[in-house]
């Protein structure tokens, strides 16, 4: 598919420069658009084009193939894609279910994933607090407080920033021990999740969906 390939080769947007093989075709802008008004469906596209083309960056970035500056011009046309897929995911809810905060623990600074979590939730009918990146725990504890009843939803990419997510946890639990925390990110696990003690682990935004509608208001 044409958009998984824009997104691989970071192709933003048809007046993008980069990459020079690509100048003048369209970018994961419009062949997102393209592809959501031809009926294509955002779940579609999410699981058929673009993780499998991210998933191919790391892949490339793992073999010395690509460098950062390629990863990041591919998480912009990912981002570029995103957009346009928000819309769908956002439902008509009139009462929200309840707070949910996300953010990726300090150090980190990958957001695709951690936005892909925010937006689906936000469909789901819950209000979001997005802290961004690299958040560190005095921030998470301070949204907590003045958010009483909120969820916490942390997500982390790199295996450094797990040992980080487990210390946000602690002081997390330190001081809001009532708090439900999730956590979530590609390197986790179930068994890492019950050592840090966070109370649930999912792989995918779905299943943080359907552990926090357990808790709608
Ligand atoms: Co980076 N990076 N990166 N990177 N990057 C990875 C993660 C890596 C696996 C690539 C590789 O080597 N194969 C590797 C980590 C290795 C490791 O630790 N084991 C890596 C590295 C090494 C680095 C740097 C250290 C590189 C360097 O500087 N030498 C550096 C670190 C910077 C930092 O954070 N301090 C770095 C930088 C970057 C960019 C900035 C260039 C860019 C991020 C841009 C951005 O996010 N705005 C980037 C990218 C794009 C990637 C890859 C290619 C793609 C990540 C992504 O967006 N995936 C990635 C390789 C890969 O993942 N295949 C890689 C798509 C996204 C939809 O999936 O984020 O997994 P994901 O989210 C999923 C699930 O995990 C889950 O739901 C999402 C949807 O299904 N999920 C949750 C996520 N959070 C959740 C929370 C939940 C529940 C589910 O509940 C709360």
């Amino acid at each position: 598919m044409k958009l998984g390939e824009a997104v691989e080769f970071g192709k933003v947007d048809k007046n993008c420069p980069y990459p020079p093989q690509m100048k003048g075709k369209d970018g994961s802008d419009e062949l997102a658009k393209q592809a959501l008004d031809s009926g294509i469906t955002p779940s579609y596209l999410l699981s058929k084009a673009l993780v499998p083309a991210m998933d191919r960056v790391g892949q490339k970035f793992s073999e010395n193939k690509i460098f950062v500056p390629q990863m990041l011009m591919s998480a912009k046309a990912m981002s570029a894609a995103m957009i346009h897929l928000k819309p769908f995911f956002q439902s008509g809810a009139v009462k929200s279910k309840g707070t949910f905060m996300i953010g990726t623990v300090k150090g980190d600074l990958h957001d695709i994933g951690k936005n892909l979590v925010a937006m689906m939730v936000e469909g789901a009918g819950w209000t979001i607090i997005d802290l961004g990146v690299d958040v560190n725990e005095d921030t998470f504890n301070q949204t907590i407080a003045e958010n009483p009843g909120s969820f916490v939803g942390l997500s982390a990419l790199l295996t450094t920033t797990m040992n980080n997510m487990e210390e946000v946890v602690k002081k997390i639990k330190e001081v809001h021990p009532n708090t439900k925390v999730l956590v979530g990110g590609a390197p986790l696990t179930d068994d890492f999740r019950v050592k840090i003690g966070a109370d649930y682990y999912s792989p995918d935004p779905q299943g943080a969906v359907k552990y926090l509608n357990e808790f709608a208001a």
